[in-house]
């Protein structure tokens, strides 16, 4: 006997509706968990989860780097810090990725972290074809060379039939193709994805040379077991422009993230630091718009109109964040040079707070 089954049409449209919901519903709860919704600002998210998360390397000292306990510090940390201020008036609300140079914009694209504060070199392929949106930059470096002090290399022809170590997935890797191909030097590059494999590599003689950001150079020097035998050659075979990045689309957050970083280099421009912030006059208009005493600047970029006040009081302004992390309070000594005030001869400067 043939039984026949017959289905009414809307039966088999509202099954077809279940499937579906069903299907989304799936869909969504593998979506990873802090990605925003389409429409929805990052900053709406990063505030209902009364946290932010942020993407370092962890393995720089200087810039982000975490000890043997668990703490972190750095330049790049302490922006992100500052972030957190900012928005919570909690500078601890901060939750740390640690991202090699491979993992990072992945991070940024899946909604895993808020924010890039690693390190990174601003680009234009990397604005436009990996989708991000730089804040501003906050450390002008360039890329050098190491080799051993007591070698007689001293620029790029003594690297002739060299094996050199990279880090791969950075600029460093293409930077020194260009400026070997140019001169028609030979060479043998030997890159790894992680960081501490790249300067073992080296330390163990594997490399004549390491190449990386200068400053990367500089900081991660201190950690060879004999920092002296090494050298750091006088040379810049690239403009390595470092800047934090979000994702690119959603203007809200990536105008709060800029109010917030542009505050403390601001701040340094009007001499508030986290020792006087609280104690700044009343009748100057600049001081007290910037601190929220006047005006909605905050508000009109989604934040607390005392935004710039939470983060220069908790963390201090861009130069105390600069000298305690790489400058004269630091292990490493850097000058700020060219990482200085637009109006002390170096290149930062943030647009006027009006
Ligand atoms: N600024 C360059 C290089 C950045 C980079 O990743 N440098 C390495 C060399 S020291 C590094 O920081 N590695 C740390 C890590 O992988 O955690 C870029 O953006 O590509």
């Amino acid at each position: 006997m043939v039984v026949e089954f017959s289905c009414p049409r809307w039966a088999l449209g509202l099954a077809v509706l279940a499937l579906c919901l069903s299907l989304l519903w799936g869909c969504a709860a593998e979506s990873p968990p802090n990605a925003s919704s389409p429409g929805a600002s990052r900053l709406d998210l990063v505030k209902s989860r009364g946290q932010l998360i942020c993407g370092v390397s962890g393995e720089l000292p200087g810039f982000s780097f975490v000890d043997a306990k668990g703490q972190y510090s750095g330049l790049d940390v302490d922006l992100c810090r500052a972030i957190a201020a900012a928005l919570f008036d909690d500078p601890q609300a901060v939750q740390y990725r640690n991202l090699n140079a491979k993992e990072r914009f992945t991070a940024l694209q899946t909604g895993e972290i808020d924010i890039l504060s690693r390190n990174t070199t601003w680009t234009i392929s990397r604005d436009t074809v990996t989708k991000l949106e730089f804040i501003t930059i906050v450390f002008f470096d360039g890329q050098g060379l190491m080799v051993r002090a007591n070698s007689n290399i001293n620029n790029l022809e003594g690297l002739r039939n060299a094996a050199i170590c990279a880090q791969n997935g950075t600029t460093t890797e293409l930077n020194l193709s260009d400026q070997m191909r140019k001169r028609r030097i030979p060479y043998q590059p030997v890159t790894f994805e992680d960081v501490n494999a790249t300067f073992a590599a080296y330390e163990a003689g594997r490399c004549q040379a390491i190449t990386a950001d200068r400053s990367a150079l500089i900081t991660r020097r201190t950690r060879l077991s004999q920092p002296k035998d090494h050298r750091i050659l006088d040379l810049a075979l690239s403009k390595e422009p470092l800047a934090p990045a979000v994702l690119d689309g959603d203007s809200q957050w990536f105008n709060a993230v800029k109010a917030i970083l542009f505050a403390l280099i601001e701040a340094e421009e009007l001499g508030i630091t986290q020792a006087n912030s609280s104690q700044q006059p009343k009748d100057n208009a600049t001081v007290q718009r910037f601190l929220g005493g006047e005006g909605t600047l905050g508000s009109d970029s989604g934040l607390t109109n005392d935004f710039a006040a939470r983060a220069i009081r908790h963390g201090g302004n861009f130069g105390e964040i600069y000298e305690r992390n790489l400058g004269r309070q630091s292990a490493f000594q850097l000058p700020r040079s060219q990482n200085n005030l637009w109006n002390q001869q170096g290149l930062l400067l943030s647009p006027p707070f009006r």
